[in-house]
């Protein structure tokens, strides 16, 4: 199933803020090397210990299973095309692609400094930022994913809204706001 203009908008931003990391256009493993080592250092984390490790296999799992569904023409890159070709698959059939999963704990983990299980704005802020986003953008963007009221976000809630990201249609939806874009 095609996926609609709005959808590819919030996909290629998906694609070019968080994915490619290293900003020349596609995604592969040097992507997945910089976002570890952003990571590493945003978090404080020590390489070699066990939250750490834990980053480390899940972006590795993530790159791994995203290059297995998305890499067609396998020259070891995903490009924008590949990305939103898996994401019309995954439209199309209603289900997520195997690697989402284990992204999403990646991301939380690293959003969640205090480690108390939920991200509050000053998280989300700080976190996004580190990929380039303004923090105005953010802060905006926060208050239209938490507008119906909550005050933070959860494990739960943030794969609820993960999900609207990718297949909602619907401009009003929370969830195009989880990755800091206040407008597409
Ligand atoms: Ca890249
Ligand atoms: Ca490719």
């Amino acid at each position: 199933m095609p996926v609609s203009d709005f959808q590819k908008k919030k996909l290629l931003h998906l694609f070019h803020t968080f994915f490619d990391t290293n900003k020349n256009g596609t995604i592969d493993k040097k992507d997945f090397d910089m976002a570890l080592e952003r990571v590493t250092a945003m978090r404080k984390m020590t390489s070699g210990d066990a939250k750490h490790k834990e980053v480390q296999e899940n972006l590795a799992y993530v790159w791994e299973h995203l290059k297995q569904v998305a890499d067609r023409d396998n020259d070891g890159t995903v490009s924008e095309q590949e990305w939103l070709k898996m994401w019309e698959e995954a439209t199309g059939s209603q289900k997520q692609p195997p690697w989402v999963h284990r992204y999403q704990s990646f991301l939380f983990e690293a959003e969640d400094v205090s480690g108390d299980g939920k991200i509050d704005e000053t998280e989300y802020v700080q976190a996004y930022t580190q990929f380039g986003l303004s923090a105005d953008e953010c802060r905006n963007a926060f208050k239209k994913l938490t507008a119906s009221g909550e005050k933070e976000i959860d494990k739960k809630l943030f794969e609820q809204r993960f999900n609207e990201f990718v297949m909602s249609t619907d401009p009003s939806a929370a969830g195009n706001y989880l990755f800091g874009k206040a407008a597409y």
